[in-house]
């Protein structure tokens, strides 16, 4: 295990309260990286040393934890220009990286499929190359630990260019695997899509598990989930539903990722509905929820599509009871309290802008059928002698043409919008 140094830095708007809860946070990604944190440091200044950060006094004392502690790596929580990061380096004696490079580092371990891998690297070579230019034998003779992970030495020891062209070349790798995606996006339009969404570790995995009896990755640590997820909803549903399990978020999630992680979220920018879930339990939880609604802005997801999930009720002790908002729902998606009014909900909104109508066709009406087919989600059908019964989801400006069809027995309220 790698020995590391977390650093915070605590300007004149923090206080020391919420700083201790942002260190704990790194640490809990330093671990998530394999490295375990030695010592802690907080930092007082009224702005950033423009040099070095902490200011050069600060960087020394670190140096003297980093020789007692024996560490080898020193992580800061906030972005370091790479100036910033050469001159602490001078001073400290090891590798120093910031929140975003140990991010990325954690990212390359994580990323399974083509196209997260092929996200990961192309994040991480742009974030390098700034880097790369003095830092050269610096870097390479580096290679290897937390830091560096995920990117080979043959890399590390190329030059600009080289790396350039990479870029390029993963830009259109990552294109085409888009394509396909959007393929099999496409594939699934009938089907009613849920994506959940969410800081790192709000419960998104363990309520996709609930939600679809699945089997995602769901454990304490930050960003076990880089690919997305999806799988048949495990209730009964008015449509066809596809539930699907993000990436999450963080605060301070870099800039290049964001960007690069823009495909895997357009699963929830394409999804009909959106479960914005947060730790309920969690001291920072308004925190998590603003950079959440942050990203979700971003990335244009209309709020209306959005419902909040506040989870982990079973870890809060108050009355939930009196505290209830529309389109607010808390549960624990570990005990299954509260699931089954969440499933509600979904419902509702399924529902929303159609019917579930009870049609019955004629066998001889062929063309009334394949409009069915074309223009409403068969949930049901059963062939009797002389008609086919469907059980359908028809959205309501559909719902005329099939009016004279129905047993009239509308099994769900339509909501006129
Ligand atoms: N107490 C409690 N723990 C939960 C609940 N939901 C998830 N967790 C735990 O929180 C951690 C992170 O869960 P996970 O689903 O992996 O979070 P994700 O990063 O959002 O996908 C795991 O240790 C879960 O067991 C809950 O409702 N109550
Ligand atoms: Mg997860």
């Amino acid at each position: 295990m790698e020995k590391v140094i977390a650093v915070g830095l605590v300007l004149p708007d923090l206080t020391y309260n919420v700083a201790e809860e942002h260190l704990e946070e790194l640490t809990k990604l330093i671990e998530t990286a394999g490295g375990t944190v030695v010592e802690r440091v907080l930092a007082k200044r009224p702005r950033p040393d423009p040099a070095h950060f902490v200011g050069s006094g600060k960087a020394e004392e670190i140096n003297q934890l980093a020789m007692a502690f024996d560490a080898t790596l020193v992580v800061f929580d906030d972005d370091l220009s790479p100036a910033q990061a050469r001159n602490l380096e001078k001073i400290i004696g090891v590798k120093v990286i910031d929140r975003s490079g140990l991010i990325l580092a954690i990212f390359a371990g994580r990323a399974r499929s083509r196209e997260a891998r092929t996200q990961v690297e192309l994040a991480q070579l742009e974030y390098m190359l700034p880097r790369l230019t003095k830092q050269w034998t610096h870097l390479s003779r580096q290679a290897g630990g937390i830091g560096t992970r995920g990117v080979g030495e043959t890399q590390l020891e190329t030059d600009r260019r080289i790396v350039r062209t990479r870029i390029s070349r993963l830009k259109e790798d990552l294109g085409k695997i888009e394509q396909t995606r959007e393929t099999q996006r496409k594939a699934r339009q009938a089907a009613f899509t849920v994506a959940i969404v969410g800081y790192t570790n709000a419960g998104k995995s363990t309520l996709f598990n609930r939600l679809t009896h699945g089997t995602a990755d769901a454990v304490d640590r930050l960003f076990a989930t880089l690919d997305a997820k999806s799988q048949k909803a495990a209730f009964e549903m008015p449509r066809d539903t596809v539930i699907i399990d993000t990436v999450g978020f963080i605060r301070k999630l870099p800039h290049d990722l964001v960007a690069s992680f823009r495909s895997t979220m357009e699963e929830a920018v394409a999804a009909d509905l959106v479960l914005h879930v947060m730790d309920g339990s969690h001291p920072q939880v308004s925190e998590q929820r603003e950079i959440g609604d942050e990203v979700l802005a971003d990335l244009g997801i209309d709020p209306e599509r959005v419902i909040e999930v506040f989870n982990k009720v079973d870890l809060v002790e108050q009355d939930v009871s009196h505290e209830r908002r529309s389109e607010r729902v808390r549960v624990s998606a570990l005990t299954g309290k509260g699931i089954e009014a969440l499933v509600d909900v979904i419902r509702g909104r399924e529902r929303e802008g159609g019917s579930v109508m009870q049609i019955e066709i004629p066998h001889e009406d062929s063309r009334t059928a394949a409009r069915l087919h074309e223009l409403a989600d068969v949930l049901d059908q059963t062939v009797t002698d002389h008609v086919t019964i469907f059980k359908a989801w028809v959205p309501q400006h559909a719902v005329h043409l099939f009016a004279s069809y129905s047993a009239e027995k509308s099994l769900g309220r339509a909501k006129v919008s």
